[in-house]
């Protein structure tokens, strides 16, 4: 029998579509999903709207609707969105539905027959937005809320409370005892250090409120939102009508986050499930915030990019594969198009659908479309094979850790060793030479790279993965799980698939944000954009849109190269640039003899400023200046006791 694993998103509210933040929490979800059912187990994975917050009765009293008929058609729009995004999710919960309010009522009666739930009248500060009350030592300058920035106001209630000082001990003794319930450790550390501040009762109901769950034991009061959405996790696994449901797949394995709300789910809801009998899940994993050009997303403000826009113009896999691969899960991560269609292009673009196109077009040409037999091994080709299963195992061992960022890479780096073993092999030299027996042992093993890397990424391109396999020609039980994935698992003489672009390059004019909202929103999230451009291009090497108008970018014809002595990854090369002769060192030299290099058209940066360049005797340079291509290698080359020449 599989084991099992059960994971869950927190529920959004529904007085918003989602935005790009939202998605982040869901994809990087879904990823972790996928990633299990691959490694064999029997996953339920749950996700589903908060619909009984006060907000979204606003909203839709605001709109002139009725707020029942305004949720139903939200849950929808966020149920597309998540399509969009390829979510993978096994159910849905709103927290409107009858199962949830059965639910809820027995929760809450657990917890009142305890003696857990008692009536008291309170008065605090209360954000209308987080539904929560604040110590004023919580409140920033002026009485406002730590999270939303707005007026907090003075609340004075009779309510039920829940008596979570009476936990205080207990949630200590267990965080402590059991270092991984909350991850990551500095999350965990701060929810220690707000236990050991004293935890005081909170209120789980609301007087004179119609829109929510009523409480069981008084009509006249509804459920405090938190304390009804927190119970949907069990909504989801059956609680509390089926029990084997509810047997098999409780407690929850990870409960996936955002900073935002750590509180409620590492104090309020284990000390909840203590009180009403239920075990506590095993994790709870909070992530960080995706800001959009180093500023909070926020639908209200207009500063957002639309899921289901950006999937439209770029296609699920892109936008999945850029958020868990960007941002680090359990830290912040920015969004912006720059570095969207920068990581796009060098990793999807260029590594994976380059070699797909590069390997299975030289099938096509010389082994009509079959895959290739494979002949004597060779220890590169031995080492393709080596570099994948230790990148195999990195990849399981990062998954593990729910380090997705680093499991990505690890994916992907088994296409960045294969486009390497091509550049070294060159199999369309030794087609030329006419030697196919070595020609179908270096494809083969591209192919198999390739389907290794297809197997490996398909939790965070699940599209693109089916897409690969197709035209390798992969049937699916080949690439069904990890545990079955061995090298030589392709059939040689098995005809391959039809060959398509995997990922188009995108050629796009950065000052445009797509798929941010039109009008102010687009005004204020643009301008967002080009301030964080510019941060961003500080602390992190990215360059400014303006920057980019500066690069002379012209194709030259390569006249001459030599190597550099000493500097194994230099060439010396002398080019036709329009009417005019330079000559540039480039990083070419792994990839591309100096004899490949001559007469080929390659693309120069025509004005990068000349600079001192420090070669050793018999290089390139000999005192003149040198432009072009930007893989300079000085440092190294200074570092083997090299000459200076000085530009004249
Ligand atoms: O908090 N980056 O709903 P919500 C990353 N209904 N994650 C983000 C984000 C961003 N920019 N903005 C929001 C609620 N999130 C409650 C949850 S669960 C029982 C009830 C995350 O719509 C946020 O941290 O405000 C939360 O985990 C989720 O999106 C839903 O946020």
């Amino acid at each position: 029998m599989k084991p099992k694993f059960y994971c869950t998103t927190a529920i959004p509210y529904v007085n918003a579509v989602p935005h790009l933040g939202h998605s982040y929490e869901m994809v990087a979800t879904d990823v972790i999903a996928r990633y299990k059912r691959l490694a064999g187990y029997d996953v339920w994975f749950l996700t589903g709207v908060d619909e009984n917050s006060l907000n979204s009765e606003k909203k839709a009293r605001e709109l002139g609707r009725e707020p029942q008929d305004y949720v139903d058609e939200m849950a929808e729009t966020i149920q597309k969105t998540w399509g969009a995004l390829k979510l993978s999710n096994d159910d849905f919960v709103r927290t409107t539905e009858e199962r949830h309010k059965r639910a809820a009522h027995e929760f809450f009666r657990r917890s009142y027959e305890n003696g857990d739930i008692y009536q008291a009248s309170y008065e605090g500060y209360y954000c209308r937005s987080c539904e929560a009350f604040y110590d004023e030592d919580e409140l920033k300058e002026g009485g406002v809320c730590p999270v939303h920035e707005s007026a907090c106001e003075w609340l004075s209630e009779s309510n039920y409370f829940f008596r979570l000082s009476k936990y205080e001990d207990k949630l200590r003794e267990y965080i402590t005892s059991n270092p991984g319930f909350v991850e990551p450790t500095s999350r965990r550390n701060e929810v220690l250090a707000f236990i050991d501040r004293g935890l005081k009762d909170f209120s789980v109901s609301r007087e004179s409120v119609k829109w929510g769950i009523p409480t069981p034991v008084d009509p006249e009061h509804v459920i405090y939102v938190w304390f009804d959405a927190l119970i949907n996790y069990l909504t989801g696994v059956g609680f509390p009508d089926d029990t084997a449901k509810f047997d098999k797949y409780w407690p929850c394995d990870i409960h996936v986050i955002g900073k935002d709300i750590w509180r409620f789910h590492c104090i309020y809801w284990p000390a909840m499930l203590m009180s009403a009998g239920v075990p506590i899940p095993e994790k709870v994993f909070v992530h960080g915030f995706v800001t959009l050009g180093g500023e909070k997303m926020s639908k209200s403000r207009g500063i957002y990019v639309d899921p289901v826009a950006a999937v439209e113009e770029y296609g699920s896999d892109a936008i999945r594969y850029f958020l868990v691969r960007e941002v680090p899960f359990g830290s912040d991560g920015d969004f912006s198009w720059e570095t969207f269609v920068a990581r796009y292009n060098a990793d999807l673009a260029n590594d994976l659908g380059n070699l797909l196109s590069r390997t299975l077009n030289l099938v096509q040409r010389h082994f009509d479309r079959k895959t290739p037999p494979v002949g004597e091994t060779l220890p590169e080709d031995t080492a393709v094979a080596e570099f994948a299963a230790a990148a195999r195992d990195s990849y399981v061992e990062s998954m593990d850790r729910y380090q997705l960022h680093m499991a990505t890479d690890h994916a992907i780096s088994i296409v960045r060793t294969a486009n390497k073993y091509l550049a070294d092999t060159q199999p369309w030299a030794t087609a030329k030479a006419s030697d196919m027996t070595r020609t179908g042992t270096i494809l083969y093993t591209a192919m198999e790279a390739l389907r290794w890397a297809s197997v490996l990424v398909s939790p965070v391109a699940p599209d693109a993965a089916v897409r690969v396999q197709a035209q390798l020609g992969v049937n699916e039980e080949q690439t069904q799980d990890l545990a079955s994935l061995q090298w030589g698992g392709l059939t040689s003489g098995d005809p391959i698939g039809k060959l398509e672009t995997l990922f188009p390059r995108i050629q796009i004019k950065v000052e445009e944000t797509p798929a941010t909202q039109p009008t102010e929103a687009t005004a204020k999230g643009s301008n967002v954009t080009e301030t964080a451009k510019k941060d961003n291009a500080e602390s992190t090497g990215i360059i400014t849109f303006d920057d980019f108008m500066k690069v002379d970018l012209r194709v030259a014809e390569v006249l001459e190269a030599s190597p550099i002595e000493g500097a194994d990854k230099l060439l010396k090369l002398s080019i036709r640039v329009g009417e005019e002769t330079r000559s540039l060192v480039a990083g070419v030299a792994q990839y591309y003899t100096a004899e490949q290099m001559v007469g080929k058209r390659i693309v120069v940066v025509a004005n990068l400023k000349p600079r001192k360049v420090w070669s050793l005797r018999g290089c390139c340079s000999r005192g003149r200046t040198m432009r072009g291509i930007s893989c300079w290698r000085s440092s190294r080359v200074r570092s083997r006791r090299g000459r200076a020449f000085r530009d004249p």
